[in-house]
């Protein structure tokens, strides 16, 4: 059986039939590049939205710790999913087995985390200075929330969205990739079956999935009566996303790319270090927005972590991600290979030395070897985002000379400093250290824990996601005075009689 078609069976397993369309985009797996079928796209946008926007109206009715269970039952039926949907994950975004079930149990800790704050959305209580009043801060629920998402965490990343914005009293419509629909219908599957057991004040369009490309994002994202937009994806697509949304005054929340740093300095623990830079250098094959891109590494200790680096990188087992010992899968798709043979034919026309790796396998399926290639410099090449498992080294003399690069990318996701000099190691995370979301001490850039808000700086969208006070963005924000004296007390001290 091919990859896509095992999907499909999943698919079938999970109680979906979907709709198939005769033209289209056939459904892939990039395991072994086999095509399935297409889907229909969702025709009636203007009618997803309106069935939005009526849930929305009861929903937000619905007391907090009530939506709460709902989402409390959501993590329980993913609990019981998650075989079905980690290896949906694996066919359909080619990640490893191990990687797939660490993406569904990102979802149910986020629907953990979403079930106590949902007697937490705490406001403010102020004092007014006006006797005999009362003033309080209090957080409403929003509206509809657009989530547009990526291929490479194609359920995670929606359920941090969807499991806050439902405790906050928001519908959720979801406009996958158009390369994991699979995966994303059956998500929609198993949050049915929350709401079969969750019962009557549960409104229909709670959540609602569209499947169709980057024309269905941008109509969503033009309408006005979608407050929010949380868009991950690349920066060329967040970009349009955020100018779409400004222009009718919406907000946005936007995850996008990353071109994460690691520094290590000569006190550093070489053999945590290595461990490190290979989970987050090729984990994913390079394809998470967390992934470490860039290796910043002090010149005395440069050629002993490099050299084993390339021995740890060429015993790299590269392949099918649905085998036990595989621990690199393949590329999404044939344009992902040609970026990663494109970015690195650059780097050695900018003077870049090849380390190791590089070479495309045969076979089906757009699987490659990781490479590293060392440069003279933070050259055009390095610093772009090539969505691929590249990792650059270049080498420093003086600590602030290393935080200087890590800084000087236009993107400022995640980063991290591999020291056990507690001097460095509070610099890098000063206010003159790392300017990304994410700085991390003797721990890789990628694997963020859903607890800690999750997002980045610069070019990668300014959004949070997820964990700490992240759940405000998917609510509004309202002050409210209450005159409990039997005056008209007027503020700043105005006289005003009539
Ligand atoms: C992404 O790549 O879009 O920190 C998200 C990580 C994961 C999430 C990455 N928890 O690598």
């Amino acid at each position: 059986m091919t990859a896509i078609d095992e999907a499909w069976s999943i698919l079938k397993g999970l109680g979906v039939t979907p709709r198939t369309a005769e033209a289209g985009r056939a459904s892939r797996s990039p395991v072994d590049g086999s095509a399935g079928p297409a889907l229909t796209e969702t025709a009636d946008l203007d009618g997803i939205v309106a069935c939005s926007v009526a849930a929305f109206h009861a929903w937000r009715r619905v007391p907090a710790p009530r939506r709460g269970e709902l989402v409390r039952l959501f993590g329980e039926e993913l609990r019981a999913a998650k075989a079905d949907l980690a290896r949906l994950v694996t066919l359909e975004a080619g990640k490893i087995t191990s990687e797939g079930l660490g993406e569904v149990q990102e979802m149910i800790d986020v629907c953990d985390f979403a079930v106590g704050l949902s007697r937490q959305l705490y406001g403010l209580t102020l004092p007014s200075e006006r006797p005999g009043h009362h003033m309080r801060e209090t957080w409403q629920p929003l509206g509809p929330v657009l989530v547009i998402s990526a291929f490479n965490f194609p359920v995670a990343v929606w359920a941090w969205n969807a499991a806050l914005a439902l405790v906050c009293g928001d519908p959720v419509i979801w406009k996958p990739s158009e390369k994991t629909p699979l995966t994303a219908l059956a998500t929609q599957a198993v949050f049915d079956r929350a709401l079969a057991r969750f019962g009557g004040d549960a409104p229909e369009g709670l959540s609602q999935v569209v499947i169709g490309g980057r024309e269905a994002g941008e109509a969503l994202s033009a309408d006005a009566r979608i407050p929010l937009v949380s868009a991950t994806g690349s920066t060329r697509m967040g970009r349009a996303v955020a100018q779409t949304v400004a222009a009718r005054l919406g907000r946005s929340l936007l995850e996008l790319g990353g071109n994460n740093a690691m520094i290590v300095t000569p006190s550093a623990d070489l053999d945590m270090a290595v461990r490190a830079v290979a989970f987050s250098a090729v984990g994913t094959c390079g394809q998470r927005c967390t992934t470490l891109r860039r290796l910043l590494v002090h010149e005395d200790v440069a050629e002993a972590l490099i050299g084993r680096l390339k021995a740890a990188y060429e015993s790299l087992p590269v392949g099918d991600p649905r085998e036990e010992g595989s621990l690199v899968g393949p590329l999404i798709d044939a344009d992902a290979a040609e970026a990663f043979d494109r970015a690195l034919a650059q780097a050695v026309d900018e003077g870049g030395e090849m380390i190791v790796g590089g070479a495309r396998l045969g076979g089906d399926g757009a699987y490659v070897r990781p490479a590293i290639v060392r440069m003279p410099a933070q050259t055009a090449v390095v610093r772009h985002e090539t969505f691929a498992p590249i990792l650059y080294v270049l080498t420093w003399r003086e600590f602030d000379q290393a935080v200087e690069m890590q800084n000087a990318v236009p993107q400022g996701l995640s980063s991290c400093v591999f020291t056990d000099s507690v001097r460095e190691a509070e610099a890098f995370l000063s206010a003159w250290g790392s300017d990304c979301g994410i700085a991390n001490v003797n721990i890789g850039p990628s694997g963020a824990e859903i607890g800690g808000a999750f997002g980045g700086e610069k070019d990668t969208g300014g959004g949070r996601e997820s964990g700490s006070d992240a759940w405000k963005a998917y609510m509004r924000r309202q002050t409210q005075t209450v005159n409990f004296s039997r005056d008209l007390p007027l503020a700043q001290g105005v006289k005003f009689e009539v």
